[in-house]
Order: structure tokens, then C-alpha cells, then sequence
């Protein structure tokens, strides 16, 4: 006969015994007998947000930067609803993160009562999994099936949403078994999207390293499965024994080192034209660990034209979802490059890299000023040395991070990318904190997205975190200021944004705050900024009007970048 504990003491154990010491919640009615039983377990560390959305994106970082589940937990309703974004956010860019919801008692749903909402109806498009615990005998297999799902095979969030009786509901309680997830099998969700026989995977990995022996203008093109694969190494050792050229997509950044000589830059919609150029040159990709997103292709229509494409993925979903694939590998990115590495005989592309380097341009961007993005990321490159993680929002700032940072270190650039997040930068970047607490941690934002999640330097207040916050203001909704500079006509609707002095805002929050607006105050700031125990912010006063340079238009073909301001427009 096990111990007679609650639903929500279990709840508490179970995570626990998950290994999970980390939470971000924010409590309210239907979760309080969860808040209650809390106290009892001193290994799960709580951090009170300032909203829920925040508790989303926080685990969300966390879970980025350590490969394994975040948690945040909300109540009913309002609490529920505010973890939305946070949680597509997660399910874009695949990060394992489980929500524990509170739910109004069982016989309380589907009466409107006070602050229910249907979590379950509005996370199921955005989440792996989500279920309602319709009993508390239910409820430790569930909170281990939950994990099970969100960290095997391709990650992703899943919600748990408990009614408030179901914690309060007692139960005889016996730990069980560890590390498997009943029910996983009879779903049919194998955990790796369904893994082709063995006999099918060498076949296709046999038929890639054939086509990788006859290309003479293949690329390897890398995304975020290298990094959720951890195949950081693998994917370099196939790049040098075969000498292939390496593009990392914005969620790939991290994943191969920037400085190696086949390392070619960010393919898309902002990429560097050479990177561009050579896709459309290319008679092979092999796209490991990534979906084609049609932030990368531009036009499909025009994308690679002269190109067979391998892809590797994990998820059988990807393959040709959005472009035509020669050969489809279904399997995790660390066990097909090395099965590929096996197989490729050694070659190197030395006339085909040769041809791309006849591919690079002179840089389009010039900023007004001396305090360009560029020079603020090498200051923070070179002050932290490069022991650095960097959290980005959403926006040009965003771009010229991806383009510039010289990127060393695997999974070291955490960005919100198939969503696209404002508000993203801050609240990951506590998680990231926690996650890797010797290290520090730059959240870097524009004015406007700062200012959507702002509220969280109080939660770093309270909670130590040292995060060290950079703010880009150029006084603009930057990025969509551009479009309209491009666009429609100038017209900026709407984009012109004001911000509060940040230095006084910080010292409201009693954290230090600079403001840098020339290159010489930069570097002083920057380390004073990065050696200080607790969280700090600096505000960048950048260019109004400078843009991201080159450009593809919306839907147009990689083909076709636009390098310069139109004629007419505003000096940069
Ligand atoms: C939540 C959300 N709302 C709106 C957008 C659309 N959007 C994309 S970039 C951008 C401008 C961002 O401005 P800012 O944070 O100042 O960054 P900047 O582009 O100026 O560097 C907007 C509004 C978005 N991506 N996310
Ligand atoms: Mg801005």
C-alpha cells in the first residue's frame, strides 16, 4: 500500500523524480492545491513570472539550452490563455516544453464557470500533445507519458491541463516505473516520427553518399536538428572529409563553427547573396536537420533549380512538404551524417568554393554614425570572449545578430525562429540563465520587443537571475519600417515607436542601466555590463533608419536580392 498523497503531491513527485528542477509559473485559483503541495519539494526551484507568457518562453529557453524539458505551469483561464504564444512558439522551433494547467473542478467544465477555458481546443494545433487528467489514477502516468513525448523523437511542447478536484483527489501512491511512457507504442508515435527499417536507411544513406560522390557543386545546408541532435561534430566531420560547403539556417547558427574555411553563412530571405548564389548554383543540397522553411527558399518554384535535394530529418512529416526531395533519410541527424561520413569517399570542392568566393559581394549594409550592430556584437564577443550565449528577439536586430556574431560554440544563438516571437528574448533568456548559470547570458532586443516583455526584470530582481539585457533602439518597429520603406510606398504606419529612458527604468528595478550612443563609451560599458553579479541593461542607440541588407522580397526568388535603399529613401 503506497502513501496517500494528493494529486497535486503527485504531480510534484512525479517531476521530480523526472529530474525536473526547474519551474515558471504563476498561480491562481485552479492551481492552488498544486502551489500548495509546492513548498514540500525544496528540489523543484520556482521562479514567479511577471506572465504566464513569460513562464512559456522562460522553459522554453531552458529547455533550448540543456536538451531537456522546461516546465511552466498556469492556472485556468486567463492564466491558461497567456501561455499561447509561448507554447507555438515552442512546437515552431521543436523545443521540449511541458505546461501544467489548473482546470475548473470536473463538474464545474463545460458550464462557463469562472475562468474556464478549453485549453485543450486552443493548444491541440500548437502543442505535440495535450490532454486533460480526467482522474488523479491517471495522473502519474500522464505526467510521464507528457515528458516522454516531448523529448522523443522530434521535441515539442505538451500541456497537461488538471482539474482542480483531480489535485485535490487522494490516492495511494506508488512511484512507477522510470523512463518509459506507457501508451507511446499503442499511439503509434515511435519516437522518432517512424523510423525507417535498417535495410531502408542504408539503401538511402547509399544512394546520398552516391550522389555526394557524383555532384561537383553540392552544399550542405544545416538547421536546428543538428543542434536538438547534438551533431555538432558528425555533421563536421562529413563536411571535412568530403569538403562540402556549410549554410546554416537562422535556427541551424550555432551548429558549425563560424570561423571553419567551408563555413559559407545564413541562406533565405536575409542571407548573404554568396550564400544565395551558390544554392542556385548547386547541383546537390543536403539539408540536415531542417524543414525548408519558406523563410529559406524564397519562391519554391525557383529554389536550387539546378539542384537534386537529400534531407535528412527526423520527422518523416518534412520530407518533401515543401520542396522535392531526390532522396529522403528519415533518422537523427548525429546517426546519418557519421552513417554518411561511412559512406562518402573523401573529396574536397575546391573549384566549386573558389566559384562561390567569385560569389561575394562587397558588405550593402552602412550604418550612419560609428555605433554599428556589427561593432556592438564584436565588443560583446570579445569582453565575454566568447563564453557567451546569445538570446535574440525578433526584428532586424535580430538578423544582424544571426549575420554578424561570429558563432563558436554549439547552441550558443537561441532565437525565436518559425514563429517569429516579439517578447521572446528576455523571458528565454532567464531560462538559458538557469540553464547554464556559469555563463552569461545576453538577451538581446529591439525597443519595440523589449518593451513587450519588459515586466520580466522584476522576476530577475527577485529571483537573482543575471541576465544581461541589450537593447537595439533605433526608435523603430524596425524590420516592418523596412518593408514599408520597401514596399508601400515609405509609408510608415504606425511603426515609429517611443521608448522610456531605460537607464531610469533599470533604476527603478534597482539594477544598473547605460545608455551607449558612441562607439568609445562601448567597450567599458559592455564589460562593466558583463562582470556584474545581477542583471544589467544597456541601451544601444542605434541608426533610425538603417536596414538589413540583402534582401529578398517577400515570395520572391533567392535570385533576386535587393541590396541597396530604394532611390530616394531616407539615408542609412
Ligand atoms: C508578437 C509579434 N508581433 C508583431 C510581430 C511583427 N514584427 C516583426 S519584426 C517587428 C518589429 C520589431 O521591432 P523592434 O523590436 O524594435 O526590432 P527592430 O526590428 O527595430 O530591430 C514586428 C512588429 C512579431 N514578429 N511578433
Ligand atoms: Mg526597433
Amino acid at each position: 500500500m503506497g502513501e496517500m498523497l494528493t494529486g497535486a503531491q503527485i504531480l510534484c513527485r512525479e517531476l521530480a523524480a523526472a529530474g525536473i528542477d526547474t519551474i515558471f509559473g504563476y498561480p491562481g485559483g485552479a492551481i492552488m492545491p498544486f502551489y500548495h503541495a509546492l513548498p514540500e519539494f525544496p528540489g523543484l526551484r520556482h521562479i514567479l513570472v511577471r506572465h504566464e507568457q513569460a513562464a512559456a518562453h522562460a522553459a522554453d529557453g531552458y529547455a533550448r539550452a540543456t536538451g531537456r524539458v522546461g516546465v511552466c505551469v498556469a492556472t485556468s483561464g486567463p492564466g491558461a490563455t497567456n501561455l499561447v504564444t509561448g507554447l507555438a512558439t515552442a512546437h515552431m522551433d521543436s523545443s521540449p516544453v511541458l505546461a501544467i494547467t489548473g482546470q475548473v473542478s470536473r463538474p464545474m467544465i463545460g458550464r462557463d464557470a469562472f475562468q474556464e477555458t478549453d485549453v485543450i481546443g486552443l493548444t491541440l494545433p500548437i502543442t505535440k500533445y495535450s490532454r486533460l487528467v480526467p482522474d488523479i489514477t491517471q495522473l502519474a502516468a500522464s505526467v510521464r507519458e507528457a515528458i516522454a513525448i516531448a523529448t522523443e523523437g522530434r521535441p515539442g511542447p505538451v500541456v497537461l491541463d488538471v482539474p482542480k478536484d483531480v489535485q485535490n483527489q487522494k490516492l495511494a501512491y506508488e512511484p512507477g516505473p522510470r523512463g518509459g511512457a506507457p501508451g507511446l507504442a499503442a499511439r503509434g508515435q515511435s519516437g522518432n516520427g517512424g523510423a525507417p527499417t535498417s535495410a531502408s536507411l542504408e539503401e538511402s544513406v547509399r544512394e546520398a553518399a552516391r550522389l555526394i560522390g557524383e555532384a561537383s557543386r553540392p552544399l550542405l545546408m544545416i538547421g536546428h536538428g543538428v543542434i536538438l541532435g547534438n551533431a555538432y561534430d558528425e555533421v563536421r566531420a562529413l563536411a571535412e572529409k568530403t569538403g562540402i560547403p556549410v549554410i546554416t539556417t537562422l535556427l541551424g547558427i550555432s551548429a558549425f563553427p563560424e570561423s571553419h574555411p567551408l563555413h559559407l553563412g545564413m541562406p533565405g530571405m536575409h542571407g548573404e547573396v554568396h550564400v544565395n548564389r551558390a544554392i542556385q548554383h548547386a547541383d546537390l543540397i543536403v539539408g540536415i536537420g531542417l524543414r525548408f522553411d519558406d523563410r529559406v527558399t524564397g519562391n519554391t518554384a525557383a529554389f536550387a533549380p539546378r539542384a537534386k535535394i537529400v534531407h535528412v530529418e527526423l520527422d518523416r512529416a518534412e520530407i518533401g512538404k515543401n520542396v522535392k526531395t531526390a532522396v529522403g533519410i528519415v533518422g537523427d541527424a548525429r546517426t546519418v551524417a557519421s552513417l554518411l561520413t561511412d559512406q562518402v569517399r573523401a573529396r574536397n570542392c575546391d573549384d566549386w568554393m573558389a566559384e562561390i568566393r567569385g560569389f561575394v559581394r562587397p558588405r550593402a549594409e552602412s550604418f550612419s554614425g560609428d555605433l554599428s550592430p556589427e561593432a556592438i556584437l564584436a565588443s560583446i564577443h570579445e569582453i565575454t570572449g566568447g563564453r557567451c550565449t546569445i538570446v535574440t528577439d525578433v526584428g532586424q536586430h535580430q538578423m544582424w545578430v544571426a549575420k554578424h556574431y561570429p558563432y563558436e560554440r554549439a547552441n550558443t544563438h537561441i532565437t525565436s525562429g518559425g514563429l517569429g516571437t516579439m517578447g521572446f528574448a528576455v523571458p528565454a533568456a532567464m531560462g538559458v540563465h538557469l540553464a547554464r548559470p556559469s555563463e552569461t547570458v545576453w538577451a538581446i532586443s529591439g525597443d519595440g520587443g523589449f518593451q513587450m516583455n519588459m515586466a520580466e526584470m522584476a522576476t530577475m530582481v527577485q529571483e537573482g537571475l543575471s541576465v544581461k539585457m541589450a537593447i537595439f533602439n533605433n526608435g523603430y518597429l524596425g524590420m516592418v519600417r523596412q518593408w514599408q520603406q520597401f514596399f508601400h510606398e515609405k509609408r510608415y504606419s504606425c511603426t515609429p515607436i517611443w521608448s522610456p529612458d531605460y537607464v531610469k527604468l533599470a533604476d527603478a528595478y534597482g539594477i544598473p542601466g547605460w545608455r551607449v550612443e558612441q562607439r568609445t563609451q562601448l567597450d567599458d560599458v559592455v564589460r562593466a555590463a558583463s562582470v556584474h553579479r545581477g542583471p544589467a541593461l544597456v541601451e544601444f542607440v542605434i541608426a533610425q533608419e538603417a536596414n538589413v541588407f540583402p534582401m529578398i522580397p517577400p515570395g520572391g526568388s533567392l535570385s533576386e536580392p535587393i541590396e541597396a535603399a530604394p532611390a530616394g529613401a531616407p539615408a542609412v
